[in-house]
């Protein structure tokens, strides 16, 4: 028998998943954070990117959520998604990101703020001042440098991206060797800021390298993973945590390219990141958690309209295309999509945000559905991401709603 696709009103019934944005786990949606405490003590503002994915916002955004300090959430689009609010431009010239307003003062730059946070609320495990903290934070900087210098330059010849590749990972052993030094998994004896000023980029590292030069930093070196493995048991980390795809299709605008050296690994790599399956891909590794489907189903239900207006193909192909995904993802059928449904469901496919939209398994079920019934209807691909911006990720086409 031929399944039928869910009508939006069967989809509704099922879209039950809730969270508590103010006092729940960390999660992109919230615009305020209270952790069971009063409105009156805020004190805190915080600027931060719409799509959750500015590395330098999620540094700060982090600290607050560990050391669960009241603030509200205000967001601004990065200058490649789309248009600039005037309103920040104002309060901020330069339009950079992130700031935060403490008791009322502006301040900007990632590690200033910290500071100040640190002087208002006390460090988190240790302050950043620290002699013992200085070496570790320069270390971040050194890997950072040589992570740029192998995937921001497109390589000269096989021996240049050796070198490169030898450069990073001299780097990821002196990493390696900081991690060891204790018995636990992170810097320090106990979870502290260093984790947190480590966090952004080596999840940046993780992914890209994995895509564009075969290499993967979580699976070849076991200090790492072990660090990896400890963050995830954090609520307050799995709420900022991307995946694969957003990362490696956010990278090159912001960070003026990234470069493939093409080995056979890497290409492997891109068509598993880019076409599935995606529950492999060492980008997680805590168990998923019961919810991920109705999480999916919830927040595309919430977004449908403006997911089907903004699709290339018409309203009424990608409606029925997406429904019958969304069945495939709660009932495990598989209704028949329209033609055209290929093109419709690949584009949204491909443009699911971890964690803005949803978390990163609710994001694989998701990609898995859209992926499955697309190959139902065809082979072809939605419109290639743009390599230099990414304004089809312009946050004023959702703003409606929700
Ligand atoms: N040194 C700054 C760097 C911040 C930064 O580079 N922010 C980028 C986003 S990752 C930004 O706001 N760029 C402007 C934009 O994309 O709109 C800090 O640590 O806060």
């Amino acid at each position: 028998m031929t399944a039928t696709p869910l009508c939006w009103d069967e989809l509704e019934q099922r879209a039950d998943f809730a969270i508590d944005p103010v006092n729940g786990p960390t999660n992109s949606q919230a615009r305020l954070r209270l952790f069971g405490r009063s409105e009156d003590q805020v004190r805190v503002t915080l600027y931060r990117d719409h799509h959750a994915w500015c590395p330098y916002c999620q540094k700060v955004w982090l600290w607050l959520e560990e050391k669960q300090i009241p603030y509200r959430i205000e967001k601004v689009t990065m200058f490649c998604y789309g248009e600039k609010e005037r309103w920040y431009k104002q309060i901020v010239p330069s339009g950079m990101l992130p700031a935060v307003k403490l008791d009322g003062r502006l301040i900007t730059e990632s590690d200033e703020i910290l500071l100040e946070l640190e002087q208002a609320f006390g460090p988190l495990g240790i302050s950043l001042r620290d002699p013992v903290a200085i070496p570790l934070r320069q270390l971040e900087r050194l890997l950072f440098r040589a992570w740029c210098s192998w995937l921001c330059y497109p390589s000269r010849s096989p021996r240049q991206d050796r070198q490169d590749r030898a450069q990073f990972v001299n780097v990821v052993t002196t990493v390696e060797a900081a991690l060891a030094k204790t018995a636990s998994p992170y810097f320090l004896d106990d979870f502290s800021a260093i984790d947190v000023i480590f966090t952004p980029y080596v999840e940046r590292m993780n992914a890209s390298l994995y895509y564009y030069k075969g290499y993967s930093l979580r699976e070849e070196n076991p200090r790492f993973s072990a660090w990896f493995d400890a963050m995830e048991t954090r609520s307050t980390y799995r709420g900022t945590q991307s995946d694969f795809h957003t990362h490696v299709h956010d990278l090159p605008p912001q960070m003026g390219g990234c470069y493939s050296n093409q080995e056979p690994s890497a290409l492997q790599n891109q068509a598993h990141v880019d076409g599935g399956p995606w529950f492999d891909l060492p980008d997680v590794t805590y168990s998923e958690p019961q919810t991920a489907r109705l999480e999916a189903l919830t927040r595309v239900y919430k977004h449908r309209a403006n997911i089907i207006r903004v699709n290339p193909m018409d309203e009424a192909c990608v409606d029925l295309g997406l429904r019958c995904a969304l069945t495939h993802l709660i009932t495990g059928e598989t209704p028949t999509p329209p033609p055209g449904a290929d093109v419709a469901l690949r584009y949204i496919r491909d443009r699911v945000s971890v964690p803005r939209d949803m978390s990163i398994y609710a994001a694989k079920h998701l990609r898995t559905s859209l992926e499955t019934i697309a190959a139902i209807a065809g082979d072809r691909s939605g419109p290639e991401i743009s390599l230099r911006h990414r304004r089809d990720q312009d946050p004023a086409n959702f703003a409606t709603i929700g």
